[in-house]
């Protein structure tokens, strides 16, 4: 979205000699306002970017991303931690848990994705000491889940313990998300993870896939098997290994603070972070994901966490 004010200042002032020349200033008048309206649609489809100063919680070499404790970022996002794609993923070869940095978010010009740039070290004394925000109750990788109802597709009540046992990669979304590289991207990515997985049955006997949707008032469980459905080839067998859901608002606050997902707009647009969870056979938060990730990376996590447990 891009808004931009055309300044006042260039309404037509004209005085009585310049009329005397109008065929020249009126053509003046035509390159000033295509100039005008050239910055204006630049403007709009450029990249913006906003300073960013914060503490690192966790890195993710293989990734490309590191989980950042940061402020209030006028303009993009509240203070809160998250994880974020660094451009130069060889920067996060120096950076260590518990660093402070500055650095830059940039995001891209329909705002559908976004990284950071320009990364730098401004304190490394605090180094292996991770702190999380006062108040932040997102799980750190060896933690236990938190138990959650949630309603499936077939309106039947199920609970993220009644995959203990397997290895559950679980994702955050709304069924009318407009963005493709956002709800669209996971849950095709999900179908086709399901679909590898499906290849070895003791593979596909350890693991389930859980889809959660945020937006329980329009996401009922009628619109989720629908969704659900249209990523599973018609094919309603599916729903054993992979459940769409969606829980009350109090469960579904709980689900996203362990997990460190950020949701909130208005009805129609909802703007969100992606959260993909690996919860191990034990029920501990084994990986996160954020918005850098592969297929063969999630299934190469799935696959040792069965092995481990
Ligand atoms: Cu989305």
């Amino acid at each position: 979205m891009c808004r931009f004010a055309i300044a006042s200042s260039i309404e037509p002032k004209l005085s009585d000699q310049r009329r005397r020349r109008s065929h020249i200033v009126k053509s003046r008048y035509l390159v000033t306002w295509a100039l005008l309206l050239l910055t204006f649609f630049a403007a709009c489809n450029r990249t913006h970017r906003y300073p960013m100063q914060g503490e690192v919680v966790a890195t993710n070499e293989a990734a490309g991303e590191i989980t950042v404790n940061h402020g209030d970022i006028p303009g993009f996002m509240e203070a809160m931690a998250m994880p974020y794609r660094v451009k130069d993923r060889a920067s996060i070869q120096q950076i260590r848990p518990g660093d402070k940095i500055a650095a830059e978010v940039v995001v891209g010009s329909d705002r559908s994705d976004y990284w950071l740039e320009n990364v730098r070290i401004t304190d490394e004394s605090g180094r292996g000491q991770i702190k999380l925000p006062p108040g932040s109750k997102m799980l750190m990788p060896g933690m236990t889940a938190p138990d959650a109802t949630l309603i499936n597709q077939d309106g039947q009540k199920i609970r993220l313990a009644d995959f203990a046992g397997k290895a559950t990669l679980v994702t955050f979304i709304y069924t009318r998300c407009p963005m493709p590289d956002f709800c669209p991207r996971l849950s095709g990515e999900f179908a086709r993870i399901q679909d590898e997985l499906k290849k070895s049955p003791e593979d596909y006997e350890k693991t389930h896939l859980l889809t959660i949707s945020f937006d329980p008032k329009y996401d009922t469980p009628a619109v989720l098997r629908r969704y659900g459905l249209g990523y599973l080839d018609g094919d309603a067998s599916g729903f054993s290994h992979w459940d769409f859901a969606s829980a009350k608002a109090d469960d579904m606050r709980r689900l996203a603070d362990a997990f460190g997902l950020e949701y909130g707009g208005d009805e129609n647009q909802i703007t969100h972070s992606m959260v993909i969870v690996l919860i191990a056979p034990d029920g501990t938060v084994a990986n996160y994901w954020g918005t850098n990730w592969t297929r063969t990376e999630l299934m190469e996590s799935m696959r040792a966490a069965i092995k481990q447990k």
